[in-house]
């Protein structure tokens, strides 16, 4: 059972897993179907220590789903007021984060590969690295 997430615009995805014993399994998503928006860009993280922390931005805009190809990763949430904590990996779980959402990667494991897909063109503009202007802009939400 995946766990219920506090944090606004944020949610776990499930992707559908073709398991196949004799050949592997594989795995698909959408988009508009299982992705919930068209994807304009995709990247990954990989080679990332264990004891490094990536991320520690919000985004105006962009929308993004992350997915842990290999390994595990852990993912911090806050959108302001609510906090939530999440590890993600499983290949077919991942995790979907909407705007003006404070989001950190870290505890990358065992080679992981961190995969995501995106919603917008990587525009330096739509980032919010600040965390204090951050939590400014959400209270005039
Ligand atoms: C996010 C989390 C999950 C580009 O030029 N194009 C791109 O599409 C991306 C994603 C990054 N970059 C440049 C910007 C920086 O000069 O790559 C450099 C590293 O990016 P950043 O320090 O933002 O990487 P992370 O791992 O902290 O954050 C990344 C994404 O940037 C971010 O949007 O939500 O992963």
């Amino acid at each position: 059972m995946l766990k219920h997430l506090r944090t606004k615009n944020s949610y776990f995805i499930t992707l559908p897993l073709k398991s196949d014993k004799k050949r592997g399994d594989l795995c698909f998503g959408e988009a508009r179907r299982h992705i919930p928006f068209v994807i304009k860009r995709i990247y990954w993280i990989f080679n990332v220590s264990s004891k490094k922390q990536r991320g520690g931005h919000a985004h105006k805009k962009t929308e993004q789903v992350l997915f842990c190809l290999k390994g595990s990763v852990r993912i911090k949430l806050d959108d302001g007021v609510n906090k939530d904590a999440i590890i993600l990996s499983k290949p077919n779980i991942g995790i979907f984060l909407g705007k003006m959402l404070w989001h950190s990667m870290m505890d990358f494991k065992n080679n992981s590969v961190l995969l995501v897909v995106a919603s917008e063109f990587f525009k330096e503009a739509d980032y919010i690295r600040d965390y204090n202007t951050f939590k400014s802009a959400t209270q005039k939400q």
